[in-house]
């Protein structure tokens, strides 16, 4: 009989002994133990990587993770030797490793601990699948809070949680289904106020126990491969965010049309049906920029080919439709039909692009296609192959990719079997170390191929799963989800998340994926997703014929649906601002509250409230016949964005919840950019830029970026950022301007609509010439001045 016990399934616990050695190598320290060596990296005077050699052996160090522009910062750090510790300090943390163990403190300069191990690093083989299983163990601080790991579906704090990341095609998923789709293995902690984050770079399955397993403990382990972290110092959580794209990266500017409204469906064929659905938007005016393409547009599903009875013509429709303002995005999968008479198929299989079984025979399973052979994207080769496979999607008119399936999921079998062997860059490993990059992979040589055949536009690229850094060349959705109003509060938490984790450009399938909203579910959906860096429509109903579009729920819905979808397009200035933001400095585009007020502890367990960019604070109505709903607002002053009310920030506020309103605030004091009404991005030249600004007696700063919204320009200098500064008091309002760039807006005139002023104005002064305020600028609640787009000085009295 077989005993198992914890002991007898996994070999003894190996725990480092004390320091023998140590040394220094540039900005490199070596600790060596009789078996383990740590090697500590100074990256700045935030961010430090630990990394182990459990026996002594370090492995290649390589990632798929971080960002070929990592590069340390010149910074002042040294180390110091004490009795009991060694410690390594920088300007702005010092870290104690114990002389007997290898544990470490890690403190900011007054000696507050920011982190600490419990039993730090230690390892066991892995008895059943060879390899060794790598841990950490940390110390949970009084009060502390878990943020991060990508996509879970799950509360916002994860304190109590216990997580892994095994990508998987979740289908129809719940609060707290896990693992899904994506693989993230990067956590932030936060206690008294201090924020870090710590960023496990393994691509074997991890887990994360937030205090689940023990209640003091958190930890962090993999089923091979090496204990390689970074750790980073806040002591903001939004820095820390930051500081995590300095390592994997930071998002290009994506084309503005992609952060226009998305239909999609299920699959919208044929061609007739994607002409009526383009037709249907311009008629009621409802706008919109993209239609996607799900599998039947293929000829059999065969990724590449169009199919001849129901896209005779693609080049044509997608001609006809780029006239009236549509994109066209098309899907592709990993899975490539094994079918002799297919060029793909047979390509491959002569240059030996498909991933195999241990035993030499492929990796065969079944997907849409049938039986289905993979390209083993690990492969450097492959990967430019792929790239080159978009060449005639994209000379048809083809401007975006989703990539879907790259878990990788197959039928039956769920993903493929550990056994499957993959070339990870030369190095030739199992399916145990590439499974959680190879939907990362795939997606990077497909936004490689775009970028190559789009040039000089820019790429749009949708992924289901990836791992860490794949902001720098792709959207995310949060895959199948359900038509029920548990979903709007898991698509809520999933963007915030994936937001905090480095993906920010992500949505929620807009109605659920599985099942038929009724209309006041999908409108109370469109009103979150307008605030979601991705906005799209999807739903799976080609076996009902179910129509889930803008109109589908009659008028009355249809109104307010169009009237939010019209504010998104209103909002763009703002959003590609909050994008730029992102792109630049790596801020995350969806904040949620304890990253907006860490030091109120109010905020540590809300899910429900968030802000999208540095002035609009969000909640969604959750359930049916809502009437009103409980917003927490953060410290500051708060304007109701449907009638200017002004609450005071620091308490819960309660919020009436008609249909056609949802929860949401402006920040005093803020600029808020808007757009005229348009139906998609490029439909004529903008010949305002709308400034809504909020009075604060508080001094403010507000930006506005603009570029041309595709192309490249923006990185020769063809682009600009304008700054406001607010500063105002009882009598008198003022807003100064100053501008940087040499991009040409098209644009000559501004109109600036002040809310909120607390007294009666009647006079205004621009750049120094004073003129009367008359009947024509004033309107319900706001004083309106049109202005020359030089303008630098707004006084209003
Ligand atoms: O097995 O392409 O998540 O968005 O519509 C289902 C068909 C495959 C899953 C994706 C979904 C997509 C669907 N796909």
């Amino acid at each position: 009989m077989q005993v198992t016990s914890s002991s007898s399934k996994y070999s003894v616990k190996h725990y480092p002994d004390n320091i023998r050695k140590w040394q220094k190598e540039g900005n490199y320290f070596y600790f060596y133990t009789s078996e383990t060596i740590l090697e500590v990296r100074i990256i700045s005077d935030k961010i430090v990587r630990f990394r182990y050699a459990a026996d002594g052996k370090f492995q290649r160090d390589f990632s798929y993770a971080t960002s070929e522009r990592l590069e340390e910062s010149p910074v002042n750090f040294g180390i110091r030797e004490f009795e009991e510790v060694f410690e390594i300090y920088t300007d702005m943390i010092r870290i104690w490793i114990a002389r007997d163990n290898l544990r470490l403190t890690i403190t900011d300069t007054e000696g507050r601990i920011i982190n600490q191990d419990e039993m730090g690093f230690h390892w066991q083989h892995y008895l059943q699948k060879g390899g060794k299983i790598v841990y950490c163990s940390k110390q949970i601080q009084e009060g502390e809070c878990f943020f991060g790991l990508g996509d879970k579906p799950t509360d916002l704090n994860l304190r109590g949680k216990r997580l892994e990341n095994y990508g998987t095609d979740a289908y129809g998923f719940q609060k707290d289904t896990d693992p899904l789709y994506r693989n993230i293995p990067f956590y932030y902690g936060l206690h008294h106020g201090i924020g870090y984050g710590i960023f496990f770079d393994n691509t074997f399955r991890t887990l994360f126990d937030f205090g689940h397993e023990r209640e003091e403990v958190c930890s962090f382990w993999a089923r091979g491969g090496e204990m390689n972290y970074y750790f980073i110092y806040g002591p903001a959580l939004l820095q820390v965010a930051e500081a995590y794209t300095k390592i994997t990266g930071t998002a290009e500017l994506p084309p503005l049309w992609a952060l226009g409204y998305q239909q999609c469906r299920w699959s919208y064929f044929p061609e007739k049906r994607v002409r009526e659905i383009a037709a249907e938007f311009r008629k009621r005016q409802i706008p919109c920029d993209v239609i996607h393409l799900d599998i039947d547009y293929m000829e059999g599903f065969r990724c590449f080919t169009w199919s001849k009875e129901y896209f005779p013509d693609p080049a044509g429709l997608i001609k006809d439709l780029a006239a009236e303002g549509f994109k066209v995005v098309v899907i592709i999968d990993p899975g490539i039909k094994a079918d002799p008479d297919y060029d793909i198929y047979k390509e491959g299989m002569e240059k030996d692009y498909f991933c195999k079984r241990a035993d030499g025979a492929f990796m065969e399973g079944d997907v849409w296609p049938g039986k289905c052979v993979f390209p083993d994207y690990t492969d450097p080769k492959v990967r430019d192959w792929w790239s080159s496979l978009f060449k005639d999607l994209l000379d048809t008119g083809v401007r975006g990719v989703w990539n879907d399936m790259n878990e990788p999921a197959v039928f039956e079998m769920g993903t493929f079997p550990e056994d499957v062997r993959h070339d990870y860059d030369g190095e030739d490993v199992s399916h145990r170390k590439a499974h959680n990059i190879y939907g990362h992979l795939m997606s990077k040589a497909t936004a490689a191929g775009l970028k190559k055949y789009l040039m000089p536009n820019r790429p749009f690229v949708i992924t289901r799963s990836c791992y860490a850094g794949a902001q720098r060349w792709a959207s995310v959705w949060t895959g199948d989800n359900v038509s029920e109003w548990d979903h709007l509060w898991l698509a809520s938490v999933q963007c915030q998340r994936l937001s905090v984790s480095g993906i920010s450009f992500a949505g929620s399938d807009i109605g659920g994926f599985i099942g038929e909203p009724d209309g006041e579910l999908y409108t109370r959906w469109i009103q979150l997703a307008t605030f979601h860096p991705l906005m799209r429509t999807h739903s799976a109903s080609n076996e009902t014929g179910f129509n889930q579009e803008p109109w589908s729920f009659g008028s009355k819905y249809e109104f307010i649906v169009k009237r939010f979808i019209q504010m998104r397009y209103r909002l763009l200035p703002y959003l590609y601002t909050t994008f730029w933001q992102y792109s630049h400095y790596g801020t995350p585009m969806l904040r949620p509250l304890a990253f907006v007020a860490q030091n109120d502890e109010h905020t540590y367990n809300r899910s429900h409230e968030f802000m999208l960019g540095d002035a609009l604070l969000i909640s969604h109505v959750e359930a049916a016949g809502m009437k009103e709903k409980e917003i927490y607002l953060p410290a500051g002053q708060w304007y109701y964005f449907f009638n200017d009310k002004l609450y005071e920030g620091g308490q819960t506020v309660t919020i009436a919840t008609p249909l056609e309103e949802m929860p949401l605030f402006i920040k005093a004091g803020a600029v808020v950019p808007n757009y005229p009404n348009i139906q998609y991005v490029d439909e004529k030249l903008i010949d305002e830029m709308i400034l809504n600004v909020y009075y604060s007696e508080q001094p403010t700063r507000s930006t506005l970026y603009e570029d041309a919204g595709d192309h490249y320009g923006y990185k020769n200098g063809q682009s600009n950022t304008i700054s406001f500064k607010q500063v105002s008091d009882k009598q008198q309002f003022r807003l100064k301007k100053k501008f940087f760039g040499q991009y040409e807006a098209g644009y000559k005139k501004h109109r600036v609509l002040i809310h909120g002023l607390p007294f009666k104005a009647t006079e205004y002064v621009v750049d120094g010439k004073v003129f009367k305020l008359n009947a024509r600028n004033f309107a319900v609640g706001v004083v309106k001045v049109a202005l020359e787009r030089k303008f630098e000085e707004l006084i209003i009295r």
